[in-house]
């Protein structure tokens, strides 16, 4: 039968020498339960590939199955900055490692929208490609890996209008800077710059 496993410290660090480089962690007060899940807020300077665990009075190894590790995952936008149809977005976030982005809150809206702030790019930057489309079915909208639109959208009070009077339909999505950088849905053969985001975990 295990002991109890009290005043364990828990350090994650980018370094195997935990006495050297950014590291985040603390003793765990509490005796462990089995199986219970401990969660640091670590810094974005911790990668966090190594941890390390102190066990008071204890000399042992512990195996993986007795350390788990799970990191989030780390959403990064990229604007990119050559003006292009949406599939010709999409393939360059693609040949980038990533996917047109897509935006699940306002936090993600508020960082693009001071990404486009930063980027200097010229006045004859109207819009930025996201991946929320509505090629295959129209009024149906999905983001490009094909999940549905569910929870935050940030669309400009008259859109989604699919092009209105204007003839051929509109079924990609720009983030618009004549709309104040809210929604709106364009023609998928508009001239755009595209926004990227990558997956990576930690
Ligand atoms: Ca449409
Ligand atoms: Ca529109």
């Amino acid at each position: 039968m295990a002991s109890p496993l009290t005043g364990a410290v828990l350090i994650i660090s980018n370094e195997p020498d935990m006495n050297g480089g950014a590291q985040c962690g603390e003793e765990v007060s509490d005796e462990l339960a089995m199986e219970e899940i401990i969660e640091f807020e670590c810094g974005d300077g911790i990668t966090g590939q190594y941890v390390s665990v102190l066990i008071p009075n204890v000399t042992t190894t512990l195996s993986l199955c007795e350390v788990e590790i799970y990191a989030p995952l780390r959403r990064r936008f990229e604007l990119v900055g050559s003006t292009n149809t949406w599939a010709e977005a999409k393939s360059l976030c693609s040949s980038r490692g990533g996917h047109l982005a897509k935006i699940e809150n306002a936090e993600d809206q508020s960082y693009i929208v001071g990404l486009i702030g930063q980027s200097g790019l010229s006045p004859l930057t109207y819009g930025w490609y996201i991946g929320l489309n509505d090629r295959a079915i129209e009024g149906t909208r999905v983001w490009e890996d094909g999940s549905s639109l569910v929870g935050y959208t940030n669309w400009h009070p008259t859109e989604p209008n699919d092009g209105g009077n204007w003839g051929n339909g509109e079924d990609c999505t720009e983030i618009s800077r004549d709309y104040n950088f809210k929604w709106n849905d364009v023609a998928c053969s508009s001239s755009l710059f595209a926004i990227c985001q990558y997956d990576d975990a930690w």
